[in-house]
């Protein structure tokens, strides 16, 4: 049987009517705040004639307007921010879909809400004094590796920041230091799994017992692979930069949805092409609205992740915070390789300026000993493909660190024939994912 863990069950068991009030109540402060501090909401208010102060039900919620990532992008890099950059303590970012990134600002007490809500998905997952934590995602300007790390403090549980590569050495420590749970993206567990049998050893003659695993889609099938070689309970964890980074969501040992910390986490799912909220139980788009975070507040923040929302009482922990479904789609081409996330039109703006190559390309994905690969093939002009060999490699290598260094992680390119690449009569296929999760 497994066990339940609370960090703050008075509030995640919450019931019903009390969370609502809660969530009334902080929606009516947020409306007022980021109509005082930030002027895109401001002017996004006064559009649709909105007056904080006669917010009366969370229904009212629906008249609020929708923040998509456009909003960041075209505020970059601060422009959103509800704070002077004197009162900002931390700046994380990912990608965004065009050249410049998504940047995203806490204040001492957004770092203070984002150790909780990671401690409270930490307990969610079983984890308890006593464990180690062999926290594997990345370290930096991705959320994942500082997320974990400060839930696992704020838990008061032994962390190891491993950050991401350096397969052999991750297995030393886990083994060295009888790590008790792994946090890393789905895939990479399973690469690190298949490493350790390579060097001849057993993955389940580790200690691990806990795994919390997110930042990217994976199925049911994947989990059951993952338990199996490890020996351990896989769990899913859910989050974004925007909102905070992980620890929006969390499964519980009964897996069956991903508890949302709604009392900060305000949940909607709308029609992604109407923008129309939907009935409990239908499939479609995830809105957030931040409900006490003071950096970077976000009203019906458009995450572009397909899922379902249910109010149910979770049939297996006391919590009575809604569940999110397993992330089951995009509505947009973002991919996600290795845990970063890449958008086809970054690459497409790096190739765009550099002369010798077309604008006919193609992203190939696969998905080798569970690591994820990009190729992007790329045709050239006909007369740089006429020139010499020793031409051709220098353009490639051009295009390659380009490409690198914009989207932070490791490419290969492929430079093909002027007019190889299928042309299409309507859009474009950019991208061939042959990845099987
Ligand atoms: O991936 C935060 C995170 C780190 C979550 C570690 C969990 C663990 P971003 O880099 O901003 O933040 O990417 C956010 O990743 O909109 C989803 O499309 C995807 N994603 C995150 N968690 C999951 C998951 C982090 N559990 C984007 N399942 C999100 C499927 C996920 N997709």
């Amino acid at each position: 049987m497994a066990e339940f863990v609370y960090f703050q069950k008075e509030i995640e068991t919450l019931p019903e009517s009390k969370l609502k009030a809660l969530q009334l109540e902080r929606l009516q402060r947020l409306a007022a705040y980021v109509q005082q501090k930030v002027p895109f909401y401001q002017k996004a208010f006064a559009a649709s004639h909105l007056e904080p102060d006669r917010i009366s039900s969370l229904n009212d919620l629906r008249y609020f307007p929708l923040t998509s990532k456009a909003a960041l992008r075209d505020h970059y890099p601060f422009g959103l921010f509800a704070l002077p950059l004197n009162q900002v303590v931390e700046l994380h970012a990912s990608s965004g879909t065009t050249g410049k990134m998504t940047v995203v600002g806490y204040s001492a007490a957004d770092i203070k809400l984002w150790s909780t809500v990671m401690a409270r998905s930490l307990a969610c997952a079983g984890v308890v004094k006593g464990d180690i934590v062999h926290n594997a995602y990345g370290y930096g300007l991705f959320t994942g590796g500082l997320g974990i790390h400060f839930g696992a403090l704020e838990l008061g549980v032994t962390v190891v920041p491993a950050s991401s590569g350096q397969t052999r050495r991750q297995l030393d420590l886990m083994a060295d230091f009888k790590s008790t749970v792994l946090t890393c993206t789905p895939s990479y567990s399973l690469y690190v799994a298949e490493e350790a049998r390579n060097y001849g050893l057993d993955p389940l003659s580790f200690s691990l017992r806990v795994g919390v695993f997110g930042a990217e889609p994976w199925s049911e099938g994947m989990r059951k692979q993952i338990e199996k070689e490890w020996g351990l309970l896989a769990l899913d964890i859910y989050g974004l930069s925007e909102i905070i980074g992980p620890g929006v969501a969390m499964e519980c040992p009964g897996q069956e949805g991903l508890h949302i910390w709604a009392d900060h986490f305000l949940p909607e799912v709308i029609d992604p092409k109407t923008g129309e909220p939907l009935e409990e139980g239908q499939e479609g788009e995830l809105v957030i609205t931040t409900l006490t975070k003071e950096a970077l507040p976000l009203i019906r923040y458009r995450t572009g992740d397909i899922v379902t929302l249910t109010t149910e009482r979770c049939p297996h922990c006391e919590r009575t915070m809604p569940r999110i479904s397993k992330i089951l789609g995009r509505i947009d081409d973002m991919l996600i390789i290795r845990g970063i996330n890449v958008f086809p039109s970054q690459i497409e703006s790096v190739l765009l300026k550099i002369p010798e190559v077309a604008p006919h390309y193609q992203l190939v994905v696969t998905r080798e000993h569970h690591l994820d690969r990009l190729e992007v093939q790329v045709e050239v002009s006909p007369e740089v493909f006429s020139d010499e060999v020793k031409k051709l490699e220098e353009l490639q290598q051009r295009v390659l660190s380009e490409i690198e260094s914009t989207l932070g992680i490791s490419v290969t390119v492929k430079l093909v024939e002027p007019k190889s690449i299928e042309r299409s009569q309507g859009k474009a296929k950019r991208v061939i994912d042959q990845r099987q999760i």
